[in-house]
């Protein structure tokens, strides 16, 4: 991850803002939102902060929304959105992320580390 507000530490992954916006709860449809996010990914959770202060609080707040990645898929979309670099994650509730970023390299960073998580959490 580039950028002076990235970090990478005891395998948290993260500390950079994303463009998110989920598409579906539980298998029900909900109104796209894109919200520019800021994203930690750790072993087996990929968690987005509205606000800065929060990835290092002690305990996520109510705005901060947790993405289980055990038994979750990625995969590259270009039909969901006119934006590019657009991934989508499902997860094993059947919820939908699409997640984006102008620049593709970090947004292939970042799908590249979440594959690895889900790959390894999902065999653990
Ligand atoms: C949506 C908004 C989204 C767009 C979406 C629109 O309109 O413009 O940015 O998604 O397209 O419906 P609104 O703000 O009125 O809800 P993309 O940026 O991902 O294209 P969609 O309906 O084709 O998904």
């Amino acid at each position: 991850v580039g950028g002076a507000t990235a970090f990478e530490t005891q395998g948290d992954f993260g500390g950079e803002q994303l463009n998110v916006t989920k598409i579906s709860e539980r298998g029900k449809k909900q109104r796209k939102n894109w919200t520019l996010m800021w994203s930690v990914l750790k072993s087996d959770q990929l968690l987005f902060y509205k606000d800065r202060q929060q990835i290092t609080a002690l305990k996520p707040d109510g705005r901060t929304d947790v993405v289980q990645l055990w038994g979750a898929v990625i995969e590259w979309i270009t039909e969901k959105s006119s934006r590019k670099n657009v991934f989508q994650i499902t997860t094993n509730t059947g919820s939908e992320y699409l997640i984006q970023v102008d620049n593709f390299s970090t947004a292939n960073k970042w799908y590249d580390a979440i594959k690895r998580a889900i790959d390894s959490s999902t065999k653990a």
